[in-house]
């Protein structure tokens, strides 16, 4: 077995709805068991085109026998289930599952980066991430999610939401 961390965002439809559905969705794959959500967060576009309206964004643990590319799959069937249209670079989109971390793994492909080459500098993961994994190395930064939180620089806001999902 095997533990990864999923990102999901979304700003186009309903997006509690869209969590909620690939969420249950993930549950049933075959291979993966969901053990763990964080918080649902309300958050500030960061890049793309702008006006775009604000994020919602949480993060998943799962454990899994399915290798990275495998679940990297299954994210991106998702996202294409759930209406996903890729027009625009960080474009709205009605949802996006991204691959933060599996196991301590390092991986530097044209399809795969892990962890996420992104995930240190952005407020919208790290937040619901070290709700999950504080405690966390960051298999590249000798930093735990936790500091990585409280060191971070950005300015782009993240609200918790009180609703389950
Ligand atoms: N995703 C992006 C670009 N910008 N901003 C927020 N707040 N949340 C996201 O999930 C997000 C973003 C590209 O994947
Ligand atoms: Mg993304
Ligand atoms: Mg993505």
């Amino acid at each position: 077995m095997h533990t990864a961390y999923l990102a999901f965002g979304a700003n186009l439809g309903d997006c509690f709805a869209t969590f909620r559905a690939a969420r249950a969705c993930l549950a049933k794959a075959e291979g993966v068991r969901v053990d763990g959500a964080s918080s649902l967060y309300r958050t500030e576009a960061v890049g793309g085109p702008p006006g775009q309206p604000p994020y919602l964004n949480a993060v998943l643990r799962v454990a899994t026998e399915l290798s990275p590319e495998k679940l990297l799959a299954l994210g991106l069937d998702l996202e294409a289930r759930f209406g996903r249209r890729r027009l625009e670079p960080w474009g709205p989109r009605t949802l996006d599952i991204d691959l933060l971390l599996y196991d301590d793994l390092l991986r530097a492909g044209p399809e795969l980066t892990l962890p996420h080459p992104r995930l240190y500098q952005r407020r919208f993961v790290l937040a619901p991430l070290a709700e999950l994994a504080a405690d966390l190395r960051h298999p590249l930064l000798d930093r735990t999610i936790g500091e990585l939180l409280a060191e971070l620089d950005d300015p782009a806001g993240v609200q918790p939401l009180p609703d389950p999902w």
